[in-house]
């Protein structure tokens, strides 16, 4: 179990931009994990925003270790890729230069040239890269770049990156977003079974931290028993703007055209099916990385029960339900003693524990 703020601590929460800037002669230049940390923290900056591809992030130095460029993808304002973003911010020649980038350069034509092209024509000598490139239209580009003659480092930070870009690693791997199911409890395990009104378990310094998990998933996911109950909007309520995260509503029952969810503030797709198999088929088809589940226990029991939620995010309250609340978990114990606890942190009186599903390696 890791705890607080270690890299693992900082999920959903985006590394704050690195301050330190190199002045002068470069003599405090800052080293290769250091400027990469600089390209991780600006490719946060795209979280939510890049759906189908990746968060990425560039930084440029000259030959003296100066910062001259940078930038990330951010795909719903721009297809520029970070390396081109922040080719474009640098106002002087690129000639001798190095970048950073958390992803290998793309080999490919896609919606914009290939990323190599663009490195070796501002004539760069070294390029240093975090991870590699699985998704095989992309890939090719270290060896394209080797063999212009520039100089390659692979591997800084990689296993940082990759835990940031997990979600979008997923869906390379197995073709399906990554599904973090977020649940608020109390004490004892339990969610109010009430009259059909919105009872709130959690405090409100957690539901503002739901907010940001809102912004940085690609789509949010309830039942149509919430959507009738709640009528919410799911709208994040922090964000700079932008395009908002899709809605998906999950179930049979019809939603009146005067709830929330049917106004044009985002989209929103009706998967009408309770087959867990046909519904993460249909969420797979429209290329999401990461979706966040706000569903009741029925839906979420069934799609964790046929293996597609990966990660859990627990909002437990100091409060106990007793015989008022329902067990929220079909068995609670044996589950948690199976997830793998990733991070723990008080948020207000609220303890928020994120887990991983299936154990990382196992
Ligand atoms: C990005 N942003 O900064 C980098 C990417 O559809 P395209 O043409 O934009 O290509 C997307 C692929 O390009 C993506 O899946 C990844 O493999 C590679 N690199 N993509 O969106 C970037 N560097
Ligand atoms: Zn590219």
């Amino acid at each position: 179990m890791t705890s607080g703020m270690d890299v693992y601590g900082l999920l959903h929460t985006p590394i704050s931009c690195y301050s330190k800037r190199v002045e002068g002669d470069g003599a405090e230049a800052m080293n290769a994990s250091e400027l990469m940390q600089r390209a991780l923290s600006l490719s946060e900056k795209g979280y939510g925003k890049t759906y189908p591809n990746p968060i990425v992030g560039a930084v440029i130095t000259d030959a003296a270790g100066t910062i001259i460029g940078e930038g990330c993808h951010q795909r719903q304002t721009s297809p520029d890729h970070a390396e081109i973003v922040a080719i474009n911010s640098a106002q002087q020649p690129l000639k001798g230069a190095t970048i950073y980038v958390t992803l290998e350069p793309c080999n490919h034509t896609g919606s914009t040239p290939p990323c190599t092209e663009a490195i070796i024509d501002a004539q760069f000598a070294r390029v240093v890269i975090s991870m590699r490139d699985p998704h095989e239209v992309a890939s090719g580009g270290v060896e394209r770049l080797r063999a212009a003659g520039i100089d390659v480092d692979l591997d800084v930070l990689s296993e940082a990156v990759q835990f940031s870009n997990r979600s979008w690693l997923h869906k390379i791997h197995t073709g399906r977003p990554r599904m973090i199911w977020k649940v608020a409890i109390s004490a004892d395990g339990k969610i109010a079974v009430g009259d059909g009104e919105p009872t709130w378990i959690s405090s409100e310094e957690s539901r503002a931290d739901v907010q940001t998990l809102r912004a940085q998933s690609d789509a949010i996911l309830i039942g149509t028993g919430t959507a009738l109950s709640d009528n919410p909007h799911l709208i994040p309520r922090n964000t700079s703007g932008g395009k908002y995260p899709d809605r998906i509503v999950v179930g049979l029952r019809e939603i009146p055209s005067t709830h929330n969810l049917h106004d044009s503030s985002a989209v929103t797709h009706f998967i009408k099916n309770q087959n867990p198999d046909k519904i993460v088929s249909e969420l797979s088809s429209y290329g999401y990385n990461q979706v966040l589940l706000e569903c009741g226990p029925t839906l979420g029991n069934a799609l964790l029960g046929a293996g597609y939620i990966d990660e859990l995010i627990i909002y437990r309250s100091p409060d106990s339900l007793g015989m008022e609340g329902a067990q929220l978990f079909e068995n609670e114990k044996a589950l948690l003693a199976s997830a793998e606890l990733m991070s723990q942190i008080a948020i207000g009186p609220d303890t928020k524990s994120h887990y991983f599903i299936a154990k990382r390696g196992g």
